[in-house]
């Protein structure tokens, strides 16, 4: 068990029964050229929740937690891609054109895979979602059942979209959702810290939210 410093209020959680889920840090909405930018986002924004990231998830395979990594995007026939979402607004590219990383969010392209500084290694299972939840339309559920996990430390980005809607998705599932609030970026600055407050009022209405110094000093303690 550790005991985390988080708001609304401190929580103790047990290592072996927490997954650390990383969402959909992928070249496609970090790097430029991908998904991201062809939206008209500044994806320099997104940079500073990297290393953060990389120290919790040197952390987590320290300690031996289940590490789960996420990737939203579509098959390259793009049979899982709703044409309401690849219609949706006036990108420079939709989904499923060619851009300087590729295929825009398609599964197998450079843009569609996860930047290197968390790259997953060998035993950490790699979700492929065709949605903004993590749980919709994949087997997380299922591999978070059979790992009997009960709580879940998300980082990713972005903050408002993928990482709330993972968030409150896990939420009615059961799952203590902590969220590592250096750890997410969003393209909208207010939009993360808005995204954070959502997550922490009333209470927890859809779990915590902590920083990754509080993590690891925990963990280190
Ligand atoms: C978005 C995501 N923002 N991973 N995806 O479209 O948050």
């Amino acid at each position: 068990m550790i005991q985390l410093v988080a708001e609304p209020a401190p929580i103790g959680i047990d290592l072996a029964r927490t997954a650390l889920i990383i969402i959909d840090m992928q070249r496609d909405f970090l790097e430029p050229g991908g998904f991201g930018e062809t939206l008209g986002n500044d994806v320099s924004l997104l940079k500073a929740a990297v290393e953060p990231c990389r120290q919790v998830l040197a952390a987590a395979r320290k300690a031996g937690m289940l590490v789960i990594h996420t990737r939203e995007g579509h098959s390259p026939d793009m049979h899982d891609a709703p044409p309401a979402k690849v219609a949706r607004g006036a990108p420079s590219k939709r989904i499923g054109d060619v851009g300087p990383m590729g295929r825009i969010l398609i599964q197998g392209e450079p843009g569609h895979d996860i930047i290197p500084e968390l790259y997953p290694i060998a035993g950490e299972p790699v979700i492929d979602k065709p949605g903004k939840g993590a749980f919709y339309a994949t087997n997380l559920g299922l591999i978070l059942a059979n790992r009997s996990i009960e709580n879940l430390l998300v980082c990713g980005v972005t903050t408002e979209v993928c990482v709330n809607t993972t968030v409150r998705e896990g939420n009615d599932r059961g799952f203590r959702c902590i969220v590592l609030s250096d750890c997410c970026g969003s393209y909208f600055p207010e939009f993360h810290e808005t995204g954070l407050a959502m997550i922490k009022a009333q209470g927890g209405i859809f779990g915590w939210v902590t920083g990754s110094k509080k993590l690891l000093s925990a963990m280190a303690a």
